[in-house]
């Protein structure tokens, strides 16, 4: 079965015991159960992590860029957390790997302090959905879907 890579950065593990004002009062678990039923309406097998390291985050970008290339899965829906406006080695890891990726923020980073306004990860994102809640999850996995069908 063809895969969808969900990736979460650091401290996405921490996501509905605090900050419920910005971020809502879900789970990273009840996330993961909102992925899996779009997966499952969209016939893809969910692939579900986090990592609160940003070499480890490297690797499994590397190894999906591999699995696309074979054939076996249609990219990556990423919340790289704050990674996103620091990390210069996951743009690097994702142009390299030539991942297609979809990234995601639950809050709207634009409304918030200035230092989230930039994106190291947007220039070699496919597609940006920010601001909808966890709901983007699942209609990131949807747009990803869709670009792997249609292209473009
Ligand atoms: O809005 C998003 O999804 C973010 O990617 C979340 C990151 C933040 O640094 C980005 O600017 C925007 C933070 C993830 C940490 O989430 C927490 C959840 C609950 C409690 C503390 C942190």
């Amino acid at each position: 079965m063809t895969t969808v890579l969900v990736l979460n950065g650091p401290n996405l593990n921490l996501l509905g015991t605090r900050k419920p004002e910005v971020y809502g009062n879900t789970s990273l678990a009840d996330v993961e159960k909102m992925c899996q039923s779009e997966a499952d309406k969209l016939d893809l097998e969910l692939v579900f992590r986090q990592s609160n390291h940003e070499g480890q985050l490297i690797d499994w970008i590397h190894e999906f860029g591999r699995e696309v290339k074979a054939g076996n899965s249609i990219g990556a829906v990423y919340n790289p957390g704050a990674h996103t406006h620091t990390s210069v080695a996951l743009h690097d890891a994702i142009e390299g790997a030539e991942l297609p990726v979809i990234e995601l923020h639950i809050s709207n980073v634009h409304k918030r302090e200035e230092f989230r306004h930039h994106s190291f990860i947007s220039p070699v994102a496919r597609g940006i959905i920010v601001g909808f809640g966890v709901q983007g999850y699942p209609m990131a996995i949807n747009a990803l879907h869709q670009l792997s069908q249609h292209g473009n």
